[in-house]
């Protein structure tokens, strides 16, 4: 069977269980606005992972709660599970708890659910170890814009399978962005100071045209401990479109904004908590200002 997912880390663990307890061949990476606009080509008979219900899925796990309002009502009487819940692992976990095959992940697992749902501490951010500082090497936000990620997805998926965590770390291929994670922290501790104000409970961070360092996306929030959601803007295809990444303090988790429901209203999506959204780079000094004012309205 085919596995659609995102190359993302939840993604990559959905993979590790399900190519566990079912027959995988193939895996391709699609993104929730390539399934919702119905370009992803998925072939019947496939399993979807961590996107949006397609009507060719033989089985469907998602817990990113903004495709609800967007009509997975279509997907009545859909096998698999969706449903609120830290990470789409997380659900692939439980739906296939009696297989024991799956047990042996329990800790990748509950990692992941921290990680995709952002329930970290100061020491996770400051100083990552094991699962966490592995997650960071894949995920896109981090910034290790040089790497393959799809190619690097599948080594991992590989690693995670048949190796333990202490010798994933230590292989080069790991090693090599971890070692840049740690020494680029500071310039990006630096950069983010440089680009960012806080407006009310928003920290607003405008990276565009700044070639930023690899980081650590939480540690924003280690800068402004009193702000309670933060919205960054960068610039993706050449500078024609402009990316919005919203997300809630994982240190100040007083924001009262739905944020995956508030950025669906401009075309993209997320979870409570976290969300982004694009926009043609003209319009988004306009569409930031709106965003940011409705963040501080609802406080
Ligand atoms: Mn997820």
């Amino acid at each position: 069977m085919r596995l659609v997912t995102r190359a993302d880390w939840d993604g990559l663990v959905c993979a590790v269980l399900l190519s566990t307890v079912e027959h995988i061949d193939v895996i391709q990476f699609s993104t929730p606005a390539e399934i919702q606009s119905g370009t992803a080509a998925v072939p019947v008979d496939s399993i979807i992972a961590n996107l949006p219900f397609h009507a060719s899925a033989a089985l469907w796990f998602d817990h990113h709660i903004s495709e609800e309002a967007r009509g997975a009502h279509m997907a009545a009487g859909f096998k698999g599970r969706f449903a609120a819940a830290p990470s789409a692992a997380r659900l692939i976990y439980e739906f296939y708890r009696d297989d024991g095959r799956v047990r042996g992940f329990a800790e990748l697992v509950d990692a992941t659910d921290r990680v995709d749902s952002a329930q970290l501490t100061l020491e996770d951010v400051v100083n990552p170890v094991g699962y966490v500082l592995l997650a960071y090497t894949l995920d896109p936000r981090t910034g290790l814009d040089d790497l393959d990620r799809e190619a690097y997805f599948l080594l991992l998926l590989d690693w995670l399978k048949n190796k333990p965590l202490a010798e994933i770390l230590g292989l080069p291929e790991v090693k090599r962005l971890t070692d840049r994670l740690r020494t680029e922290d500071q310039a990006f501790r630096q950069a983010l100071r440089e680009h960012s104000h806080l407006d009310g409970n928003v920290i607003v961070t405008d990276l565009r045209g700044v070639e930023a360092p690899a980081g650590n996306r939480f540690l924003i929030y280690t800068l402004f401990p009193e702000a309670n959601v933060s919205v960054r803007l960068t610039l993706e295809a050449g500078g024609e479109t402009a990316l919005v990444s919203v997300g809630y303090s994982i240190f100040n988790r007083t924001c009262k904004t739905n944020v995956g429901n508030l950025l669906a209203e401009y075309g993209g999506g997320g979870l409570v908590g976290v969300g982004t959204a694009r926009f043609p780079a003209a319009e988004a000094e306009a569409r930031v200002r709106e965003i940011v004012r409705r963040l501080k309205e609802a406080g």
